[in-house]
This record gives structure tokens, sequence and C-alpha cells, in this order.
């Protein structure tokens, strides 16, 4: 690069917009462009270091198919408006869905990608002009049972270690979780742990690639995870290498989980690992000196999730691994801001830092907060119970940074749904699968093109910072909900700047009011909660106490359940579906890097060999899979790395969705649909060619 060149380049350092790690990196600006991706080594998040989709995160910014201007659906076409043309008709038609139905009539579905500022802000709109507490974020579909069950468990529904912390411990236990893929930077920790000498057990029914880095690797069958987990803490307890002093001082309810357990002495028939394997890894985990629990989406996208969750919480607590450096149960949690989105109250049951809408003096301190009255004290609709009520209570839906056509289960069911509605506003970046059923369509600005923060999966809040402007009228997500809030008459929602509608929030928040923007210009930023100004913040959680009323930590005697639907004659096959480190989600923006797309341009169902050989199907064939929702068609990709009965698909490809076949069964106490099992068959269709 010649001195001329790299004078006229910008850095501005920012976070990575994928994954929950929340990597810092610089964004290189030539011209108000982005030019690049450099690494920001300041930060100790990733230390310089990005995967794959971080180093390519810039590539989509300047996409010409971006969405540069508010589209109004007429006459089942889209033609361009202006802001005031669009946001008036928003406007309008929300208050007459209200006025006809009432707060229960109107869905509002909020994004996990997006900063903090801008959840806060469209939650406080829906509570303030629409008196709803249907506001709802993707964390249903993802870490929802991990809020659930941790809460239950442990009074606060947060990971409970970071991810440095890891360096501090003697034995890493990884249930459902593949960090490799999913989380790299969080993946490099692991390493560095087990090159310092740390055990590394990895518990998963595919062998992946964290499985590959394991000491230790246990294939078991799919979904059967409480019973393979109660039969570890069967044989923790029946040798006394329980923490009987971290029980008694700490906990309540162990005789319930010690019941429950005894009928789990051995129940290889269930999950398929042998009793002297189940014994060795129990042993090992009690035995470490420290040892923490790393889980993922194979643990909570079930609908026994919250019971999975609350499993391993009886697991930790068994043992005394809580509340200390090198311990803990840790969900990686998934998107960039799903931790973000939940704090900010972007959920139909609390306000901003999880405070209650049922609690009349939460209620009272936001009314006064923000000059209305009679905000709602019911528990709201979630997300997925939003699609199911379409047409039906929802009657008008404002989707917001998310593509449900591709994401959500059983496609048919999603787009069925969406055109029952008498109003459906999508507010995206591009011109999504979703988008296509919308009403209106609103442009938002990308992460490179606005200031807020996201938190990470380790409760770190990390500065987005504007680097280049948005493209043709799109605007921030936040200048959208100010100025629709500014249309339906709300007070105070003159907003200018990111920062304002953060200090908002602070103010009405316990657990983050310590954390100014001022603070967050400090690489290493800080870890909620953090109550005062001067407060250091909190990078590892129950210390001291639990999170619930009476400081204690919660066992609970839970019962093996099978999946909502198993592998029956009709289709044979158990279908999970994941990721691959290539893609993110619906691809929207991974599919349009380059180098991302070059690598996988398809997806793929990998498949056992002996079914393989079974079913006449070879590497590469075309085949086709059906369920009792929907079918599809991909390519098979032979491998041992999945057991026998048991096919994986990633759930990336729009055009071949795994979410065709897949199961709106719910958890009963998250509402988690079942996105990692269902019943399915495959055939061949052609040779591979
Ligand atoms: N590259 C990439 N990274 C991402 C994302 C992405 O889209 N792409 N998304 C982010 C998000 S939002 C999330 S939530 C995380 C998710 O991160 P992970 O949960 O680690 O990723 P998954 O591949 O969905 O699922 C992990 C593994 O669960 C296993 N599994 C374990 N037990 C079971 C079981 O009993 N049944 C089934 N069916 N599977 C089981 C599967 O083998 C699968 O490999 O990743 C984040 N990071
Ligand atoms: N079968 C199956 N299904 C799954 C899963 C699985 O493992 N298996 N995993 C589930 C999980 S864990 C998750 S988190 C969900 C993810 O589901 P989604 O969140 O629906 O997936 P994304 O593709 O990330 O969609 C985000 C959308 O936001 C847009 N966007 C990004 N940034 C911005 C922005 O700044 N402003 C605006 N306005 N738009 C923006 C993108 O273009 C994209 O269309 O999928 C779930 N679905
Ligand atoms: S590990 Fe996650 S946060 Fe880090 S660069 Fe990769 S996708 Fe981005
Ligand atoms: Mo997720």
């Amino acid at each position: 690069m010649s001195t001329t060149e790299s004078e006229t380049l910008k850095y501005v350092p920012t976070t990575c917009p994928y994954c929950g790690v929340g990597c810092g990196l610089n964004l290189v600006v030539k011209d108000d462009k982005v030019v690049g991706v450099e690494p920001y080594k300041r930060t100790p998040v990733n230390q310089g270091k990005l995967c794959p989709k971080g180093a390519t995160c810039w590539e989509h910014v300047h996409s010409p198919d971006r969405l540069t201007t508010p589209l109004i659906k007429k006459d089942g076409k889209f033609v361009e408006a202006s802001w005031d043309e669009a946001l008036d008709l928003v406007a309008s038609k929300m208050k007459e869905t209200s006025d006809k139905y009432g707060p229960h009539g109107l869905g509002f579905q909020v994004s996990c990608r997006t900063p903090n500022e801008e959840c806060y802000l469209l939650q406080k709109l829906a509570r303030m002009a629409f008196k709803t507490n249907n506001v709802d974020n993707c964390a249903r579909i993802c870490h929802g049972p991990s809020v659930a069950g941790l809460s239950l468990s442990f009074g606060s529904g947060a990971a409970t270690n970071s991810f440095a912390d890891l360096l501090n411990t003697d034995l890493i236990f990884m249930m459902g979780s593949n960090a490799v893929e999913a989380h790299p930077l969080a993946a490099r920790r692991i390493v560095q742990a087990h090159q310092k000498g740390a055990k590394l057990i990895v518990a998963d029914p595919r062998y992946t690639p964290t499985a590959r880095l394991a000491d230790t690797y246990l294939r078991y069958n799919p979904s059967t995870h409480i019973a393979l987990l109660n039969s570890m803490m069967y044989w923790i307890i029946k040798e006394g290498k329980h923490d009987t002093a971290f029980i008694e001082k700490r906990t309540k309810g162990f005789e319930d989980l010690k019941k429950t357990v005894e009928n789990y002495a051995d129940a290889e028939a269930i999950h398929g690992v042998p009793l002297e394997t189940v014994k060795k890894i129990a042993f090992e985990y009690a035995d470490a000196k420290n040892a923490v629990i790393i889980y993922c989406l194979g643990i909570t996208e079930q609908t026994t999730g919250t019971d999975n969750v609350r499993s391993l919480g009886n697991l930790a607590m068994l043992c005394g691994n809580i509340g200390r450096e090198g311990v803990g149960v840790n969900p990686y949690r998934g998107q960039n801001n799903v931790q973000g989105a939940c704090d900010m109250g972007a959920y139909p049951n609390v306000f901003s830092g999880y405070q209650k809408v049922a609690d009349p003096a939460a209620r009272k301190k936001m009314e006064e907060a923000w000059g209305v009255t009679d905000l709602p004290d019911w528990y709201g609709t979630t997300l997925t119970e939003q699609i199911n009520a379409c047409g039906d209570e929802i009657k008008s839906m404002f989707i917001f940074a998310l593509n449900p056509v591709v994401t959500y289960p059983n496609t048919n069911h999603v787009i069925e749904s969406l055109k029952k509605l008498d109003f459906l506003v999508v507010q995206d970046i591009f011109m999504t699968e979703t988008a296509q059923y919308a009403d209106v369509i609103l442009p938002g600005a990308c992460f490179a093109e606005k200031d807020g923060t996201f938190t990470s999966a380790e409760r770190r809040v990390n500065r987005v910072r504007k680097a280049v402007p948005p493209p043709g009228d799109a605007k921030a997500d936040w200048e959208i909900f100010s100025m629709l809030g500014q249309k339906l008459g709300l007070k105070g929602f003159e907003f200018t700047s990111a920062e304002e509608i953060w200090d908002d929030m602070r103010k009405v928040t316990p657990s983050m009011f310590g954390i100014t923007y001022e603070r967050m210009e400090k690489p290493e930023s800080v870890h909620w909660p953090c109550p005062t100004v001067e407060h250091p913040g909190t990078p590892i959680l129950h210390k001291e106490r639990f999170g619930s009323e009476d400081g204690l930590g919660t066992f609970f005697g839970l019962e093996y359940r099978q999946p909502a639907e198993v592998a029956d004659a009709e289709y044979p096959f158990t279908l999970m579906t994941g990721r691959l480190i290539f893609h993110y989600h619906s691809r929207s923006q991974t599919g349009r890097a380059a180098v991302l797309d070059y690598e996988v341009p398809e997806g793929y169902v990998q498949i056992n060999p002996e079914d393989a050989k079974e079913l006449g199907i070879a590497n590469g064939d075309k085949v086709l899979l059906k369920s009792r929702r929907g079918e599809v068609e991909s390519h098979a990709r032979v491998t041992d790395e999945i057991g026998k009965g048991v096919l994986y698909m990633a759930m990336h490809f729009g055009n071949a969705s795994a979410n065709m076949l897949t199961n709106t069964a719910l958890d009963p106490l998250s509402k988690m649909p079942e996105l990692k099992h269902c019943g399915v068959s495959i055939q061949k269709v052609t040779e591979a060619n």
C-alpha cells in the first residue's frame, strides 16, 4: 500500500455483527466505503484474531441488493415510498388494529442482531403506544430455555463465567455445543485451556469438529440428555463424590434430585452410552478441582429444553462448581446481541434488566420515567405462539430484523400464518424470504452504519461504531423507531443519538446503570451487573449467593421425556439441524461474502455409511427428505461422523431449508420449538454427476 493511499484510510473499531463471542475488529474505511477488516488487537476477547465470518463481515455492507428506500405493497407489487408515507401507513394500520382488537391484536418480533438501543426502543414503543406485552425476541428459538432454566436453578438466566476464565479450569465438559464452528474465538480459549492441561470431554450425538479436540468424545442418542445426566449424577452421589458442604450451605431441593436419579443407575437403553463410560466421565467431572460446563443448542432446542438446562445446573451444584474462577455453567449464547435483546426487555414478561411487568413497583417506575399510565401487567404472547396465532389473536405484526420464513420451524406453516395477517411490517437491510410477505418494508442501516452496543455471551457490553453512511434513504433502526414513535404521538421519542437511548434505558435499569458510553471506550468494556459508575462490573456470577430471592440455588428432580416426534415406520430417521462455520443463519449477509459462498455454496445432509448403503445412496447423490410437514431436496454426504438412524442438515439454505421439515411442538416452560429433533424419511432422487 502506498503512503498516500494509507493516509486516506480510516480505522473504526467496532464489534463483529455475527456470533455472541463479540470479537472486536477495525473496519477499514476509504472515501465513505468500507474496504476491509483489520484486527483490533486491544480487545481481550479475541486478541486480534477473527474467524472467517468476522474477517468478511464488511462484504455485504455495500451490496447492490441493499434496501435503500421504504417500500409499500400495492396490487401485489412493492413500490417505492417516502419515509412519511411509509411511517404514516404503519402508524395508522397498527392503531387501527389496536383500536379494533386491543393490545393483544399486535405482535412485535424483535431481532437479536441489532444493537441494544434499538431493541430497547422497539419494546418501549410497543408498551407505550399500544399497551401491549406481545414483544419477544429470537432468544425464544435459541437460548430461551437458558433464560428460563438458569433463572429457576440459579436465579439469573445468564452465563456465569467469562470466556477467558476457561484458562483457570481443570476440566471442560461440553454438551450440545459445536463451538469450533459456531463460536470459533471462544473455541480458541478452549484450545488454550486444553494446551494448559485442562481435560476436555465433548458429549454430542455427532462427531463434530469440536469433538475432534476432545480427550474423551461421548456419543449419545439424540435428545436423551436428562437420562445421561441423571445417570452421571446417580453415580456421583452413590460414590459420595458430591460436595455436601456446598449443597448444605448454598442450595435447596437436593433430596428431590437424589430420589429422581435413583431410577437412572443404568439408563444405557435410553442414552446409548455404556455404563463404564458414564461412570468414567461422571467421576472425572466430580474429581476435578475446578470443572466448567459449556452447552449450546443441542441442549436448548428441544421440547425438554428448560429441563435439559436445569439438569446441567443440577450437575454443577452437585459438585460445587459454581461461583468462582474456572467453574460455572455457560450457555454459549448465539447471536451477537441475543443476551442484549433479552436484557433490554424485548421479552413478554419483563422490562429492561429483567424487572417484571407483573410487579406493580416496576410498572410504576417505568410509567413515571416514560410519562405514561396503565402499562400492561400480563404475560405477552411469545414469538413462536405469535406465529401460531396469526389471523386469530394477532392481526398485525412488526418483524424487526428476523427472517422467520427460513429460520422458524415448519416453513409452510410460517408462510400460511403470515398470509393471514391484516398487516405486516418487515424492517431489514435486504429483501428477504420473509420481507416478500410484508405490506410495508422499512430499510434499516447495518452494523457498520450506526452507533450502539451489543452484549456478548459473557455479558460484556461492547461498542458498535458508525463507520460509513447508510445507502440511499436507509436509516439507523433506532431513527426509524424514533420517527415512528413521534408519528404515534409518544412523548420523549425525539432521540438524536444511540447514546441518548442508552442513557434513557440506564436510568431505569439498575443492573446496567454503571455502564456509560464513556466507560465503554475502554477496549475491555464492562460486564453487567454494574450498578454504579464506580462498580468494576461482574465477570463471574453467584460468588457469594445465587440471584434468587433467598440467595440459594435450586436442585430439580427431572425425569427423561421423549421428544414430541420420534422416528417411526413412516419417517424412520431422526433429523438433527445446526450450523456450519462459513454461514450465518439465513445467509442474507454471509451469502453475499464471496469466499464464504465459494466455500459452501449449497446445503447437504449427513448420513451414516450403513444407512446410505441400505438405501443405495452414494456421496453427492441428490436426495429427497420428507416429514409430516413438508419436503426438501438436498445432496447426501456419507460420513460416519453421524450415527445410524440419524441425519444432520445445516439450517442456512433458504432454497433447501431444513425448516421445511421441522416440528413446531413447544417446550411447555420456555415455548422453544423442537428445532433439533423430528422424524423424516430420505430417498435417492438422482445420482451425483
Ligand atoms: N457459523 C455460525 N456460527 C454461529 C451461528 C451461525 O448461524 N453460523 N449462529 C449463532 C447462534 S444464533 C447460535 S444460537 C449458536 C449455536 O451454536 P451451537 O449450538 O454450538 O450450534 P448448532 O450447530 O446449532 O448445534 C450444536 C450441536 O448440537 C448437537 N447436538 C447435541 N446434542 C444434540 C441432541 O440431542 N440433539 C440434536 N439434534 N443435536 C444435538 C449437534 O450435533 C450440533 O452440532 O451459534 C452462533 N454462531
Ligand atoms: N432448524 C433450525 N432452525 C433454527 C435454528 C437451528 O439450529 N435449527 N437455530 C435458531 C436460532 S438459534 C436462531 S438465533 C434463529 C435465527 O433466526 P433469524 O434471526 O431470523 O436469522 P438471521 O438470518 O440472522 O436473520 C436476521 C435478519 O436481520 C437482518 N439484519 C441484520 N442486521 C440488521 C440490522 O442492523 N438492521 C436491520 N433492520 N436488519 C438487519 C438480516 O438481513 C436478516 O434478514 O434461527 C433459529 N432457527
Ligand atoms: S467468533 Fe463470532 S464474533 Fe468472533 S469473528 Fe467469528 S463470528 Fe465474529
Ligand atoms: Mo441463536
